[in-house]
């Protein structure tokens, strides 16, 4: 399990690496397949709250990522390879809102031992699964990790050469929004940095945890931010979503299964990343490596049926014209 300052560590160890290998930026390398994430409508809204996603389907989305396209990327015990039953499969499906402008998500996470958070336990104690997305809509890059708050910004100001591009990033991170399965409730949905975020009218979601423990479902949206301070919403500024757009996305999550009281906790866990094109041994802090997705309208969407001609089924259905 990669802790924070772990994480911290990388990101000099890659800003180096970065600077030393010149003509090879990360935003220009080739990408692979972008993925497609189909509108929905706002009379379509699922319901966040049924512990199913059955009323996705019927709207005819369909899963954007499962497991087969990420990566066991640390550490090396389960070994690091592919995802899939027994260890850990799910289901991610995506679908995005004009106006308002929101993210939808629907996560159907199975795993064969959960640790789950308990009521009160803070969102990021290590040891627990949890399942994190990842956006920028505006495709501006940042690091996540960053959020910007007033009290980084003045410890990294006193060294010259992180201070200068940590707060120059003027809170145009991508933002990163944790699942959290807490044990007796419905999961939980989280951003670090920014607790304002996580209430209406920036964010809902809802779930359960299957019988006998089996798979979580989580479904919920957020408000995407091209800029977004810690201090709340006022200076913020909400991304602006559209068909033909291009955004990135990341998504990852973190396997605690059986543990040793006798091994730190972080050594017992397991991460894994989405791993496409550009993302392969994806640096989850970097955005302008995350994969792309481009924004569909619902009219493309697989079985699409236009309101209108339902109000028209459902008359002839009851005898009407
Ligand atoms: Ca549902
Ligand atoms: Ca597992
Ligand atoms: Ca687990």
């Amino acid at each position: 399990m990669r802790s924070m300052g772990w994480w911290y560590a990388m990101v000099g160890t890659v800003v180096f690496v970065t600077a030393n290998a010149p003509g090879q930026p990360a935003a220009a390398e080739p990408r692979g397949d972008i993925l497609r994430i189909y509108e929905m409508l706002p009379e379509e809204a699922p319901n966040l709250h049924d512990g199913g996603l059955t009323d996705w389907q019927r709207l005819g989305f369909s899963p954007t990522l499962t497991e087969s396209r990420f990566l066991a990327t640390y550490p090396a015990d389960p070994p690091v390879g592919l995802l899939g039953p027994p260890d850990v499969w799910f289901s991610l499906y995506f679908g995005w809102m004009e106006d308002p402008p929101r993210l939808y998500f629907g996560l159907q996470l199975c795993d064969d031992t959960w640790q789950l958070y308990e009521d009160g336990e803070a969102p990021l104690v290590e040891g627990k699964d949890r399942f994190v997305v990842g956006i920028d809509a505006d495709a501006s890059g940042g690091n996540a990790w960053e959020a910007v708050t007033m009290e980084g910004c003045r410890d990294k100001q006193r060294d010259p050469e992180t201070g200068q591009q940590y707060c120059a990033s003027d809170s145009r991170q991508a933002q990163w929004w944790y699942c959290i399965p807490r044990t007796g409730r419905e999961p939980e949905l989280y951003q670090i940095e920014r607790a304002w975020a996580t209430a209406l009218p920036w964010s809902e979601s809802g779930g359960s945890l299957g019988p006998h423990n089996g798979c979580l479902v989580m479904e919920g949206w957020f408000v995407p931010f091209d800029h977004s301070y810690y201090e709340g919403p006022q200076r913020s500024v909400v991304s602006v979503l559209y068909p033909g757009q291009t955004i990135l996305l990341y998504a990852g999550g973190e396997d605690f299964d059986e543990m040793q009281t006798d091994t730190p906790v972080y050594d017992q866990g397991m991460w894994y990343d989405v791993q496409i094109g550009a993302c392969a041994h994806c640096p989850a802090f970097d955005s302008t490596r995350w994969p792309q997705a481009v924004l569909l309208p619902a009219s493309t969407r697989p079985t699409f049926v236009p309101s209108e001609s339902w109000g028209r089924v459902k008359s002839r259905s009851r005898g009407g014209p």
